[in-house]
């Protein structure tokens, strides 16, 4: 899809903008680009279908974005971008790729240092350049020494985010369902394990091999990097691998099972298939040649004695033992969430108004929702003054939405010294306080871990929001002790959330998994700026998942009245 690309170079933009010191505009293009790179549907059939009008409909995109979608349609490129990129050296955006390095830290490298790329910077830091530089010293070198080592070795093992790359499997699936040819069409791989990231698209059909030709032929594909009369891999244009393999309808099952792995999954099924006497292999398992089941997953499971195992649990970490015992508890539903408990609208950074939230809500069925903007520290993303958080609080009680109950909260910071962003007069006037660090990362291990187990045992706080703070392939989580913090969090009976953003999925699987082991219970949320943004749910039930969650350790899945308990 165009949207990609676009956003992507509306987030550059923002962050020229950014460097150059200009006001509002980082933000509002930031704002933009987060719109698109949600947007369900395609920029170009916007325009196809309504023009330019269209594209000013979207909520959060200004005239003169509309326009340069249009142009970005119309030629391919941006002339403003490509202007902006010139009037700064070029290595200088790609340097605040680089945890640790913000505009400020950048333009300061630039200015007194001459730094304009990664090797530039690389060589100031052996020479010990970096530290001496004023608002720098050791500590933050050493610190973006390590960033440069981390951005470096992402660069060579380019990993998307499942939320980046889960519509467009989606829409590459619905187009192969659309050929004469398709029986079955489905994504495998890591992507049906719903991994936080991934690494190229698998997609196993049935029908006739006719497919693999016509898949090859499809507008997105640049590069054809090996065909024969079953498979095929190609390079889409926007650089992202997909696997097709296509196989007879009697082998379905057994080809799912191999294609979805993980790797170390399928090797350890296949150990315990041969020390029982049969052959598992893509096409089947087999008993002394003779093939005994491959229709179905479940089968083949069920055939070596185990549970059914469902695909988010393949990951090879005692699942298979687990199978074996019939352990395997039955996992959170997609559908099972009543009510998502975080979001933003206008007031704060977001783009829609409660009403429209709370409208989208509903249409997903939900039962209720809270809207939750920044606290007052939070200049950046237009935090709420005390004056108008109560103003804001109004403003949702006098939203109604047919039964769908619409609590008033607020994502209050955890400050540096680990106090809260409003005072306990305040907090105690909300239905739901979610409490979030923002800043100060870089503390130490003790230190963070006691500002959140200090919002943990605040008598107003709910609900810790995305505890770790890691933003994938971006900023590592902060130093924090989840230990200590899920007994803080089982003893004073506090909620903890999965947040569903595509880069942060935090808490991730395995921490997910730990928290549930503490005892301690869980809410799945969407962070969400946008109506679209909602839908991302499912991320985050993906990772509840892979984290072993049942629906009993995730609260939101409860009645209004059961969850109320809780608060
Ligand atoms: P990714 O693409 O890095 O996000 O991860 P996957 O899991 O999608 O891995 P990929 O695309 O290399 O392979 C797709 C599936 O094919 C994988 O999940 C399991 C299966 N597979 C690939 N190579 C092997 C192998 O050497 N042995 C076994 N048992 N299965 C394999
Ligand atoms: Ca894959
Ligand atoms: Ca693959
Ligand atoms: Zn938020």
């Amino acid at each position: 899809m165009i949207n990609q690309e676009i956003s992507k170079i509306f987030y550059e933009i923002a962050e020229i903008y950014n460097l150059k010191n200009v006001q509002w505009k980082p933000m509002a293009y930031n704002k933009a680009a987060r719109v698109i790179e949600n947007l369900p549907d395609d920029l170009k059939a916007i325009y196809k279908k309504e023009g330019l009008k269209g594209l000013d409909a979207i909520p959060g995109i200004g005239k003169s974005m509309s326009k340069k979608i249009e142009e970005y349609i119309k030629t391919g490129k941006i002339k403003k971008y490509i202007e902006l990129k010139k009037s700064i050296p070029k290595g200088l955006v790609k340097l605040m790729e680089i945890q640790g390095i913000g505009p400020k830290k950048a333009s300061k490298l630039y200015k007194k240092l001459r730094i304009e790329n990664l090797k530039d910077l690389e060589k100031a830091i052996r020479k010990g350049k970096v530290k001496n530089l004023e608002g720098f010293g050791s500590k933050s070198e050493e610190d973006i020494q390590e960033s440069v080592k981390l951005f470096k070795e992402r660069k060579n093992n380019k990993r998307y985010l499942l939320g980046e790359i889960l519509p467009m499997a989606e829409e590459l699936i619905s187009k192969l369902k659309k050929l004469s040819d398709t029986r079955h069409a489905i994504a495998c791989g890591s992507i049906r394990r719903m991994y936080e990231t991934i690494g190229d698209v698998d997609i196993l059909a049935t029908g006739s091999y006719k497919i693999v030709d016509e898949f090859c032929n499809f507008d997105d594909v640049k590069k054809i990097l090996a065909k024969g009369s079953t498979k095929a891999s190609v390079i889409l244009k926007n650089n992202l691998q997909v696997d097709l393999r296509v196989v007879k309808d009697d082998v379905f099952g057994s080809a799912l099972q191999y294609f979805t792995g993980s790797k170390d999954h399928g090797i350890k099924l296949r150990r315990i298939a041969m020390k029982k006497g049969y052959k598992l292999s893509e096409y089947g398992l087999f008993k002394r040649n003779k093939i005994i089941v491959c229709r179905n997953e479940e089968s083949i499971y069920n055939r070596l004695g185990m549970q059914y195992i469902p695909p988010e649990l393949r990951e090879n970490t005692n699942e298979i033992e687990m199978a074996i015992k019939h352990k395997i508890p039955k996992l959170i539903e997609y559908n099972a969430i009543k009510g998502d408990l975080h979001m933003h609208t206008k007031a704060s950074d977001g783009n829609n108004t409660i009403k429209e939230m709370a409208e989208a809500a509903k249409k997903l069925n939900y039962n209720y929702i809270a809207i939750t903007e920044h606290s007052k520290g939070r200049g950046i993303a237009n935090g709420l003054s005390e004056k108008n958080l109560m103003k804001h609080i109004n403003e949702i009680k006098k939203t109604k939405v047919n039964g769908l109950k619409i609590l008033s909260g607020s994502e209050v910071d955890i400050k540096a010294d680990g106090s809260l962003d409003y005072k306990d007069n305040i907090l105690k006037k909300l239905d739901i306080v979610i409490a979030s660090i923002h800043s100060g990362f870089s503390q130490s291990k003790e230190k963070i871990t006691n500002r959140v187990i200090n919002a943990i045992e605040n008598e107003n706080v709910d609900v810790i929001g995305h505890l770790t703070g890691r933003l994938i392939n971006r900023r590592e989580p902060y130093k924090i002790n989840l230990d200590e913090v899920f007994k803080a969090a089982k003893k004073n009976n506090k909620l903890i959330e999965i947040n569903s953003q595509p880069d942060r999925l935090d808490l991730r699987d395995v921490h997910i998994r730990e928290a549930i082991e503490n005892g301690v219970k869980l809410v799945i949320n969407t962070d969400a700026h946008s109506v679209d943004s909602l839908r991302l749910i499912k991320l985050g039930i993906g990772q509840a998942r892979r984290g072993w969650a049942k629906k009993s350790d995730i609260i939101n899945t409860k009645s209004y009245e059961e969850f109320k308990k809780y608060l």
